[in-house]
């Protein structure tokens, strides 16, 4: 049974359509003033959470995906049209991580309601069109802007919601024992620990169209949250559920049972402090042995809400998978990392690098800095000028200065070159 669900897919936004060189025609008036217009914005492309899906089995058969690029701009300073976004469903409970080079991947969103978006590629901004570049002395430009590159990215989904409910517990407590008896499941069940190595999955039926799906966790001991017992890989997915069900083994003496208690909470503190937070029933299990009635008895008195069930002879069984199912009705779902706000560029917008190779050539790269290039028209001009100014504005300038670039050298930007003067 697979517990984690994965797959990377690579988005891009729409690029922004060109914007464009055009002349106001009016009669009698031979040629007018600037009116070419502006291109499109490219469509962004975002990920949705939808509850029907449930898993991420479709990226498999299909892993790009790129919005619509915006539509150059026409003439009489018409804009162009801008480029659809895309929206792509993912299931609730998806963590969106961006893949980056050279560093480890970011967590760029948590979607875990229906409905939650996160933006996963910018569309790129329309180029302005030669209306935009006129001034008291360049009355005519010829040039316009390119529109820019939608964002593109390698994204990895993880899907780690497994189960409503979580039964934990020591080894040996029933824990098998009970999924077994209140779903289809048939785990292996065994009189002595460690019997179950892997979580187990069961889908609970509470009525005609209601079910919740539990996991059966292996037993913990202390040190798991340390990896006793492999305990942290079992306690990973204790993170995802909503509610939990902490079974205790009532074939115990009391005072161990209470100290089984305290132990696995401990545990759960101890590897994430907001599972002690989560919604949590107590049960005491194998009630039709005599001693475990005794126990129960005694403790009633220090924890009011605690079952006594039987998972051999169903007793109380139904009244815990009850009110398992009410809990779950208004647990809220857990969130693994509080996600960072805001959308983050694909890299840091203004940073760039200055590399000198091996021919002598200056490798100018960055995105900020590549983006310009592409939204600018090397035909022209003006268009030159206007790159070239804010390549010093960014600080470009002065660091090849600084690594000693000299009139006649060649400067790489991306695809083009350019001779230093
Ligand atoms: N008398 C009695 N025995 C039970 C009951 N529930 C489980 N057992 C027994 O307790 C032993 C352990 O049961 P499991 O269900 O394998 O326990 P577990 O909690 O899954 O154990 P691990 O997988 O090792 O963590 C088995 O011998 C079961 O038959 C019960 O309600 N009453
Ligand atoms: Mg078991």
């Amino acid at each position: 049974m697979q517990f984690i669900d994965e797959a990377e897919i690579s988005v891009a936004g729409g690029d922004g359509g060109d914007g464009i060189v055009a002349w106001r025609r009016e009669k009698y008036v031979p040629k007018g003033g600037p009116a070419g217009g502006d291109g499109g914005h490219g469509g962004s492309v975002y990920l949705e959470a939808t509850s029907e899906l449930s898993t991420l089995v479709e990226f498999r058969f299909r892993r790009s995906f790129s919005a619509e690029a915006g539509k150059p701009g026409g003439a009489s300073k018409k804009s162009g049209r801008s480029g659809e976004d895309l929206t792509i469903h993912v299931p609730v409970g998806t963590l969106v991580f961006r893949r980056r080079e050279e560093r480890p991947e970011l967590l760029l969103a948590d979607l875990t309601e229906p409905g939650a978006r996160v933006l996963a590629a910018k569309g790129g901004r329309g180029g302005l069109g030669n209306q935009h570049f006129a001034t008291s002395v360049r009355q005519a430009p010829r040039f316009a802007e390119h529109g820019e590159p939608g964002e593109r990215g390698l994204l990895r989904l993880e899907l780690r919601l497994l189960a409503d409910c979580g039964i934990v517990g020591v080894p040996n407590a029933g824990k098998s024992t009970l999924l077994s008896v209140v779903s289809a499941a048939r785990p292996k069940i065994a009189d002595y620990p460690f019997t179950t190595l892997e979580p187990q999955l069961g889908v609970v039926r509470t009525g005609d169209d209601e079910s919740f799906v539990i996991v059966d966790v292996p037993g913990l001991i202390a040190g798991a949250h340390e990896g006793a017992g492999l305990g942290d890989q079992f306690l990973r997915h204790v993170e995802r559920t909503r509610v939990l069900l902490h079974l205790l083994d009532g074939a115990k003496p009391l005072e161990d049972i209470v100290a089984d208690k305290e132990m696995i909470e401990a545990e759960l503190a101890a590897w994430n402090p907001a599972l002690l937070a989560k919604p949590a029933l107590l049960a005491l299990n194998k009630l039709d042995l005599p001693d475990a009635r005794g126990s129960l008895v005694q403790l009633r008195a220090r924890f009011p809400g605690i079952y006594g069930i039987s998972a051999a002879t169903h007793e109380g069984v139904r009244d815990v998978v009850l009110a398992i199912a009410r809990a779950i009705e208004t647990a809220p779902m857990p969130r693994i990392v509080e996600p960072p706000a805001a959308h983050i560029e694909l890299s840091a917008a203004d940073a760039f690098r200055v590399e000198r190779r091996p021919d002598g050539a200056f490798v100018v790269s960055g995105d900020r800095v590549e983006r310009l290039a592409a939204m600018t028209n090397f035909e022209s001009d003006e268009a030159l000028a206007r790159f070239e100014y804010a390549l010093g504005k960014l600080g470009v300038e002065k660091r090849l200065r600084e690594l000693g670039a000299r009139e006649g050298d060649t400067v790489r930007i991306g695809p083009y070159e350019f001779t230093y003067s």
